[in-house]
């Protein structure tokens, strides 16, 4: 019997029961533009190349994502996938062009469920301007079957060139000089417009924390506070890291009272004290078991701490990543090894790969201290 659709997430933890799982499908490397030249590094093998990812190598994350889905399905988890549109198109807006596209293999960078409510999110890469469109359905769906769902789509920014900063466009930028303008905020992204990437932001019941960097601006952590008057909304960013995108390799939550943090990207003393005083736990992850990310993949090593949590007691972890799993085994939790790593070209990891739809569980306060 399917049951009733009913959108509700409130934390990363609680049992998840409907999931968005994402696709490779028409997968590209994107065409040079302002963000992307600030993220992608020097030595990458991504630099200088785009287009269209070969067939068989979309094929193969298919094959992952699918399998995914299955033992997600296979746990009593609802998995639904987007409609891919065609991600080799070319972009003209009034104020930008982009040659192609990129991928709907990451929703949770677009899509932000909070309570009854997905926000679309801004995004901040040219690129992923229209992946949106890839979730329509699925959320017109949703629309349709759920009366309490709130299907919201954040102010679309304009992306002209006065959303980056042009020292960031340099051909050589070292990484002390990276890391120096990080940890004085000094991103690529300006304030000119509201910016935000969905995947910047970590949701803790009443508390969200959203990671201030390349894909998230100060006005687009103002927007989502005026915009959730009953949540805190806690500002963090971590100087260690040379490329700030997205919190979900640096700073994640487990159960209640639990976070792992990257020890290359340490939360500052001054944004630790609120979690001590709360009894929260921050320990560093575990090493990646790789040196290298995959080949033609714009993100870290640290794609091992992208874990998806399933309740509080179960998570699944990337099947190469075994000191990450030692760790999690160690602590207490089931961990569930799933194959991932030929898909993290497309645009992450686990917890990349899917965007929650319903957990159980109310929107508490894990922070009575505040
Ligand atoms: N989408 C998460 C990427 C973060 C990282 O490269 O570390």
């Amino acid at each position: 019997m399917t049951r009733a659709i009913k959108v509700s997430s409130w934390n990363e933890w609680d049992p998840l029961r409907h999931v968005i799982v994402g696709k490779a499908d028409h997968g590209q490397i994107p065409a040079p533009e302002p963000a992307l030249n600030a993220k992608v590094p020097e030595e990458s093998d991504m630099r200088g190349r785009w287009g269209r990812r070969s067939k068989d190598s979309i094929a193969r994350a298919n094959e992952l994502l699918d399998e995914f889905s299955a033992l997600l399905r296979r746990r009593g988890i609802r998995v639904d996938r987007p409609d891919p549109i065609d991600h080799n198109l070319a972009i003209a807006t009034p104020d930008f062009t982009v040659a192609n596209q990129f991928t709907c293999m990451a929703p949770r960078d677009v899509l932000l469920t909070i309570g009854n409510e997905i926000i679309e999110a801004t995004m901040s890469y040219r690129c992923r301007w229209f992946e949106y469109l890839s979730y329509r359905p699925l959320l017109e769906h949703y629309f349709e079957a759920d009366r309490g769902f709130r299907h919201v789509a954040a102010p679309k920014p304009r992306l002209t060139d006065r959303s980056y900063r042009p020292d960031y466009f340099a051909d050589r930028i070292d990484e002390p000089t990276r890391l120096e303008w990080t940890a004085r905020k000094h991103f690529v992204t300006t304030e000119q417009e509201i910016l935000f990437d969905a995947a910047d932001v970590t949701r803790f019941g009443r508390d969200l924390v959203v990671q201030h960097g390349f894909t998230t601006n100060a006005k687009g952590i103002d927007w989502l506070r005026r915009h959730f008057p009953s949540h805190r909304v806690h500002a963090v960013n971590f100087p260690g890291d040379p490329y700030p995108i997205h919190i979900d390799c640096t700073f994640v939550p487990i159960r209640p009272g639990l976070i792992l943090n990257n020890p290359l990207r340490r939360l500052p003393d001054e944004q630790r004290a609120f979690f001590a005083r709360n009894d929260w736990l921050i320990l560093e992850a575990a090493p990646p078991a790789h040196n290298e990310p995959p080949p033609l993949c714009y993100s870290s090593v640290w794609l091992s701490m992208n874990v998806l949590v399933l309740d509080p007691k179960t998570v699944c972890v990337e099947a190469s990543e075994v000191r990450q799993a030692e760790q999690l085994d160690r602590l207490g939790l089931e961990v569930v090894p799933v194959e991932l790593r030929d898909a993290y070209p497309f645009g992450g990891g686990l917890h990349c790969c899917t965007a929650d739809v319903w957990r159980e569980g109310t929107c508490e306060d894990y922070f009575p201290r505040g």
